[in-house]
């Protein structure tokens, strides 16, 4: 009912509404209407009240909140569902249980801090209380294993292009996960998979965003090569506003591939923020280094790169770092 009330005023924003119209509107009595108002209040929320005039919001927390998420994304598919927890080990862990117990497509796990979070290959991934954005995504395409590379193209494009109309800073994206601010890495993108041979059962794709984190926070090993989405702004940014643009950029982006078999559009804003292009890279897999000129990404999402034999090679994982980025080593 709490949600229904938020839904009706921020329907309503900047102007007021009455104690009755919200009653009727909802079907409750106008003390549950007060009593649920007096509980927004409590969490945050800023909500003028004028006697024979009613209520009008005027100021929200940057809450993560699921009901006020799912208001705000108000999608029927991806973020047709939200789990939103205070603190866990992983949402990508969440998510995988959750699917496994049959959660559908679009659900969203989201969580203020992670005490437990992954990257690649078991590393670790650093996730402080109530300043990122840590979330996950439940996907069940009618994909090809070998496909699932494309799922993380996807995400990329889709987290560039919020974070860039959100915030207007200029971002980049390295191949294969993760995206970039003044040479330094503000997102990573995990992509996990069940699949049998020819299907897959379910992918989960984790997204860790710094958002409003001063540099000072970070763990002094990786203040080198992390920056926040505040160090390019200046100020805090709403962390709300931008899994909304996300949720909607990805659910644009995904349906182009899985309905429309069309992924050139999400491959085509890889091409256009890379950072990886046109670039010396080194790519180490196993316990091979083969430094190299990255020189363009397939249909596939797999890297293309030229060897120091002049010969063209496909890329379809391993840890690639660019050169003119802070990661070069
Ligand atoms: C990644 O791995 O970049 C994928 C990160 C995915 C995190 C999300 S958060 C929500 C979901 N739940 C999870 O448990 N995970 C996902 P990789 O490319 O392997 O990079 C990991 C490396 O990035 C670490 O070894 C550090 O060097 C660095 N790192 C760790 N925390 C960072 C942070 N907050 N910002 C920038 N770099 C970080």
């Amino acid at each position: 009912m709490k949600k229904d009330v938020l839904e009706a005023l921020k329907n309503n924003k900047d102007v007021f509404i009455s104690g009755e119209e919200l009653s009727k509107k909802i079907g409750v009595t106008r003390t549950a209407v007060w009593k649920n108002i007096k509980q927004l209040k409590e969490e945050g929320y800023e909500i003028e009240s004028v006697s024979r005039k009613g209520y009008r919001l005027t100021t929200e927390p940057d809450t993560l909140d699921a009901n006020v998420l799912e208001i705000e994304v108000a999608s029927k598919h991806i973020g047709n569902k939200i789990y939103h927890f205070e603190s866990i080990d992983s949402t990508n862990t969440i998510a995988k249980k959750l699917a496994t117990e049959g959660a559908i497509e679009g659900t969203i796990i989201i969580a203020e801090e992670q005490s437990g979070a992954r990257g690649r290959l078991g590393r670790n991934w650093v996730s402080p209380n109530g300043t990122g954005i840590w979330m996950s995504m439940i996907l069940r395409p009618n994909i090809e294993p070998m496909e699932a590379t494309k799922i993380t193209q996807i995400t990329a494009a889709a987290v560039a292009l919020a974070i860039k109309k959100v915030t207007g800073c200029d971002v980049g994206i390295k191949w294969p996960n993760d995206i970039i601010i003044n040479k330094k890495k503000v997102c990573g993108i995990l992509t996990e998979m069940s699949a049998e041979l020819n299907c897959v059962n379910y992918i989960i794709v984790g997204i860790g965003i710094n958002v409003n984190m001063n540099l000072l926070d970070f763990p002094e090993e990786i203040r080198p090569i992390a920056t926040s989405i505040k160090s390019c702004v200046g100020e805090s940014v709403s962390r709300k506003k931008i899994v909304t643009e996300i949720l909607h950029k990805f659910e644009e982006l995904y349906l182009d591939f899985v309905v429309h078999k069309n992924i050139e559009k999400s491959m085509n804003i890889c091409k256009k923020y890379s950072v990886t292009l046109g670039n010396q890279v080194k790519i180490k897999n196993r316990n091979k280094e083969i430094i190299a000129q990255a020189i363009d990404l397939t249909e596939d999402g797999q890297l293309l790169i030229k060897n120091e034999l002049g010969e063209i090679e496909k890329v379809l994982s391993g840890e690639v770092s660019v050169r003119g980025l802070t990661d070069y080593v």
